[in-house]
């Protein structure tokens, strides 16, 4: 069965829909907080879904380097291994792979590559890619791509996006051929098992797997890149290759040149953004989905994401301020804690402090597609 993706209302190019998963219905336009290593950096899974989170991110590459994917399968996948009872979304590989890997080796079939732990060698295929997916259990699976540079020109981006293109075939080959292995269905035992059972109402819903647009920032080679894999058929497609140090505006710009050339009623999702006034901007041209590490990495920084704007809570200024982080923000954080309070566990290195600022980020990245959602619906 195909992804079930209902549009329930447009407004302008935006789209309120619900998007239903083997483990979790997804309202979109959602924001997807980053658990690269099975964890959402400082916070637990039970405040994960007190926040209302209904899907999280998960990376192919931490995952298969540690614990290791085949760990991961015999502990029954990785919904049950970290106790995550609604959606998970896995990135392939490819922009982690490019991202922390200065000796990496690419080659037709695949990428050699070097572990950023120990610096042992190791091999990622489209095909290996696939298999780390299924065998972590993933809802949506993603494509192994090259993640292309910024700048590159245009030689360069039609290389890469060559090669993506035909990893995007071999994944989605593979996938499909494979993606009902889950052999852990079958097994019993262990904490965490309960997590299935509350997926109880979406079995017989199938994993999918998303193709990823590359082009560089070029306008003819984005239109292509969405033709090529529109023609392959996936579920849903998502745009690669922003963020990446190009200017703010060209990462606008090319999102919504290439957002036409994907199917209205399929999921669209930009990989890797940004700031709060961008993903409601993005939402409002017409994407669904959208990740970043940006509200828990800042958090760990000590930047608060507030209705004010960005606040510094190590900031002296904060010393003795008895209001809450966001004084417009409900969340556990802002309902409990003062900034003066916050601003004392990130001076005394607190890990509390992680914990705190995370959780409230999170709030008001969440609060903030809530938002969006009720706009689209309610004008
Ligand atoms: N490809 C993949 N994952 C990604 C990206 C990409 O291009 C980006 C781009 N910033 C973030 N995550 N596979
Ligand atoms: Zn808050």
């Amino acid at each position: 069965m195909s992804l079930d993706f209902k549009i329930l209302k447009t407004r302008g190019d935006a789209r309120r829909a619900t998007m239903t998963l083997p483990h979790a219905a997804v309202e979109t336009p959602v924001f997807m907080p980053v658990g690269t290593v099975a964890s959402v950096k400082a916070v637990p899974q039970h405040l994960l879904e007190e926040l209302d989170a209904r899907i999280i991110l998960g990376n192919t590459y931490h995952l298969y380097l540690r614990p290791g994917h085949e760990l991961i399968r015999r502990m029954g996948g990785l919904h049950r291994f970290m106790s995550w009872p609604r959606a998970l979304l896995t990135d392939s590989g490819g922009f982690q792979v490019f991202s922390l890997n200065a000796l990496r080796k690419v080659t037709e079939e695949g990428v050699e590559f070097r572990s950023h732990l120990d610096g042992s060698k190791h091999f990622f295929s489209p095909e290996h890619s696939m298999d780390v997916q299924i065998a972590l259990g993933s809802d949506i699976a993603m494509a192994f791509d090259e993640c292309t540079e910024y700048p590159a020109d245009y030689e360069r981006a039609r290389r890469s996006l060559d090669t993506t293109l035909r990893w995007a075939e071999r994944s989605k080959r593979h996938f499909d051929a494979h993606k009902n292995e889950r052999p852990w269905e079958q097994s019993v035992g262990g904490r965490g098992q309960g997590v299935e059972d509350q997926a109880a109402c979406f079995v017989g819903l199938t994993p999918n797997l998303f193709g990823i647009v590359q082009g560089g920032m070029y306008k003819d080679l984005r239109r292509e890149s969405a033709e090529r894999l529109v023609e392959m058929d996936f579920p849903g497609y998502a745009i690669g290759g922003l963020s990446v140090g190009e200017p703010r505006e060209l990462t606008r710009e090319v999102i919504a040149e290439t957002l036409p050339y994907l199917p209205a009623d399929k999921p669209r999702y930009v990989m890797g953004v940004g700031y709060p006034d961008e993903i409601v901007e993005y939402a409002s041209m017409g994407v669904d989905m959208m990740d970043c590490v940006l509200p828990t990495r800042a958090a760990r920084h000590g930047l608060l994401f507030t209705s004010e704007g960005r606040l510094n809570i190590k900031n002296k200024k904060f010393a003795e301020d008895q209001g809450p982080p966001d004084p417009e923000c409900s969340c556990m954080v802002c309902r409990r804690y003062t900034r003066a309070y916050l601003r004392h566990l990130m001076t005394a290195q607190e890990p509390l402090s992680a914990v705190l600022n995370t959780v409230h980020n999170l709030a008001f990245y969440l609060e903030t597609m809530a938002k969006v959602r009720a706009g689209i619906i309610g004008g």
